[in-house]
């Protein structure tokens, strides 16, 4: 009597140990993901404090050089121009030129920078004069001229252009034109290389293939999907560099 009474406590133990070991391990993997969760949220803030400093030293480039600078194509930190003044690449994307706008690299996440480039005379990273006046004249060459460049930026998508996606209602990016535009600029900070692909590097989906659709920056964070992307719309650059004129 006395022993079935003890092995049936005994037996209860047992149990009562597997329950502990399965509620402990459910409540560290709980602990692992949210710790992850809070992880990628703190990255995605961080990121998006970078590319904000950046936007900011992307303005004051324009209003000091009445152009934005060219995508630095080889990683050296430096826009790339060549003698005449152009871009030395006709592409519109590269990475940010971090020392030619007066900011550091950030070696093991370098920031990706796509300028929209119209033909001559209209494009952007190309001071030039283009409402007409003189050699001399105060307007010769001012950032009205790049105000002009920026106003030929097209609402329209045209795909030789970069471009910005909308974003579908599951939060993934949709490159059709009915909910694209065009950017002045776009920043993306590439962080991991969450869909685990090879040879486009720690950009992931719609920023890792070689066209010029950028993912929305609405995107949802991913299994497969944590880049930060920043966009600044010809209008607001319009406005900011309106407001700091003088
Ligand atoms: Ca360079
Ligand atoms: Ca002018
Ligand atoms: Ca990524
Ligand atoms: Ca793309």
């Amino acid at each position: 009597m006395v022993s079935g009474v003890c092995s049936r406590q005994y037996g209860f133990s047992l149990l009562e140990l597997l329950l502990v070991l399965v509620v402990i391990g459910v409540l560290s993997l709980l602990a692992k993901f949210a710790f992850s969760g809070v992880d990628d949220v703190r990255q995605q803030q961080q990121a998006q404090a970078e590319e904000e400093a950046v936007r900011e030293a992307l303005r004051y480039y324009a209003l000091a050089n009445k152009r934005l600078p060219c995508p630095d194509f080889n990683a050296d930190g430096y826009e790339d121009r060549n003698s005449s003044g152009a871009c030395s690449q006709n592409g519109e994307i590269g990475y940010v030129p971090y020392y030619s706008i007066g900011s550091t690299p950030s070696e093991n996440n370098r920031m990706t920078y796509g300028v929209y480039r119209a033909a001559s005379p209209n494009d952007i990273t190309v001071l030039e004069e283009r409402t007409g006046d003189e050699e001399g004249a105060p307007d010769y060459m001012n950032l009205g001229d790049a105000i002009t460049a920026l106003m030929q930026i097209p609402a329209a998508v045209n795909s030789s252009h970069i471009y910005v996606a909308g974003v579908n209602s599951d939060g993934s990016s949709n490159c059709g034109t009915s909910v694209s535009t065009h950017p002045a600029f776009v920043l993306i900070v590439p962080n991991t290389n969450k869909d685990n692909d090879s040879g486009s590097g720690l950009l992931d989906g719609e920023n890792a293939n070689a066209d010029n659709c950028i993912a929305s920056p609405l995107q949802s964070l991913a299994w497969n999907y944590d880049d930060v992307v920043a966009v600044e719309s010809p209008n607001a650059l319009i406005g900011w560099l309106t407001e700091h004129i003088n």
